[in-house]
């Protein structure tokens, strides 16, 4: 299971400084089987103090984070969603990733040429915003109309969904679109969902922003209006490719020095799974301590199949412990005797931070 984020914004903004930063962080893909590498994807480590801690209690040989996808896409620009640029390709791009990461210019310094002639990021946001609220506006359209046509001669019995579905979208969904309302930000039930879910669209999927700023704005608060309800992470992309050439104990001495606890790059890939409504849960043992990524609201038996198939289809029970009870306990002996490793069945949610031990049979 591979979820990936696609880094949009307009031209010149700083993406693939950002996505090389990041691809240097690459993990070893050995480990990752189902990734194929293509030059614009990169995936990486989600940081997680939790695994060092583990492993050094278990005297794991080896720690493996769970990882996400990053891909870099090209720059959009006003008028994308008739074509302009590299319009569609950039389009289809984005319909394949799980949640956006928009790249906004607020450095100042520099001769970088930005492609509305002056620094803007809230009419960037803008720009942006509405090319991907038009694109989707298109494909709701379309829809409609495909809708609208079946309708003249569905037989009376099939027809209610669709009727619902065309209604559905002709008032309340053209009308935000046309208006560059990003869907995600609508509360919608579950059939409203259903309808859009099969339109693949872009507006529906989470984003968050990250902010390119100069190395000398980094610690102030971030005062712009049409971002206020939105999570925004302010880095400098040039410093942190600076950051990704450095070994990780000089990287633990600029952090410190800073003041901050995370790195930009660390703190975007964080946020992204937290979008994502990723969850991990660990295994750990002498041979290896690692993270598994699952969506929250995962039962135990198909959390166990992110394991192994197996583990899914002879799932007896989960023996579950959270990860800091175990280290506090001191032991795994003492941790049971405690009582605090729990024996959960095929109802159990596994939370984050869950130390898990499937038992099965096959
Ligand atoms: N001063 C300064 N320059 C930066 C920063 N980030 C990126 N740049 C520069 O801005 C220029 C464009 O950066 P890219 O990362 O190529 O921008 P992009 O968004 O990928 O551009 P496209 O691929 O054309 O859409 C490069 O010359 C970078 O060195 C920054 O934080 N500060
Ligand atoms: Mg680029």
């Amino acid at each position: 299971m591979s979820f990936s984020i696609g880094i949009v914004g307009l031209p010149n903004v700083g993406k693939s400084t950002l996505f090389k930063a990041l691809t240097k962080k690459q993990i070893d893909i050995a480990n990752y089987p189902f990734c194929t590498i293509e030059p614009n994807k990169g995936v990486v480590a989600v940081p997680d103090e939790r695994l060092s801690k583990l492993a050094e209690f278990s005297k794991s040989k080896k720690i493996v984070p769970t990882a996400i996808e990053f891909i870099d896409i090209a720059g959009i620009v006003k008028g994308a969603h008739k074509g302009e640029g590299l319009g569609n390709k950039f389009l289809a791009n984005i319909r394949e990733v799980d949640a956006i990461c928009q790249v906004v210019r607020d450095f100042k310094s520099g001769d970088i040429i930005h492609v509305a002639g002056k620094v803007d990021p809230a009419s960037d946001v803008e720009v942006i915003n509405i090319e991907l609220a038009f694109a989707d506006l298109e494909t709701a359209s379309k829809h409609l109309s495909k809708l609208k046509s079946k309708l003249k001669t569905a037989a009376l019995k099939t027809e209610k969904d669709d009727r619902k579905a065309a209604e559905f979208l002709e008032t309340k969904i053209i009308p935000a679109l046309e208006n560059g309302i990003l869907l995600r930000t609508f509360d919608l039930d579950e059939d409203e969902m259903k309808i859009l879910k099969q339109l693949n669209l872009l507006t529906i999927k989470p984003m968050i922003y990250v902010l390119n700023v100069d190395e000398s704005e980094l610690n102030k608060p971030v005062e712009i209006e049409i971002l206020k309800k939105e999570v925004v992470i302010p880095i400098c992309a040039q410093l942190e490719s600076e950051l990704a050439e450095l070994n990780s104990d000089e990287v633990i001495e600029y952090l410190e020095s800073a003041g901050i606890s995370m790195t930009g790059l660390d703190r975007i890939i964080v946020e992204a799974y937290k979008i994502l409504d990723l969850i991990s849960f660990i295994t750990t043992g002498e041979m290896e301590t690692k993270a598994w990524t699952i969506k929250r609201g995962t039962k135990a038996p198909q959390a166990a199949g992110v394991i192994h198939g197996d583990f899914e289809r002879g799932f007896i029970a989960a023996e579950v412990i959270n990860w800091k009870d175990l280290l506090d306990s001191g032991s795994e002996p003492a941790a049971k005797e405690k009582g605090l490793i729990r024996l959960e069945g095929k109802i159990y949610e596994v939370k984050d931070g869950d130390v898990c031990v499937f038992r099965f049979s096959v």
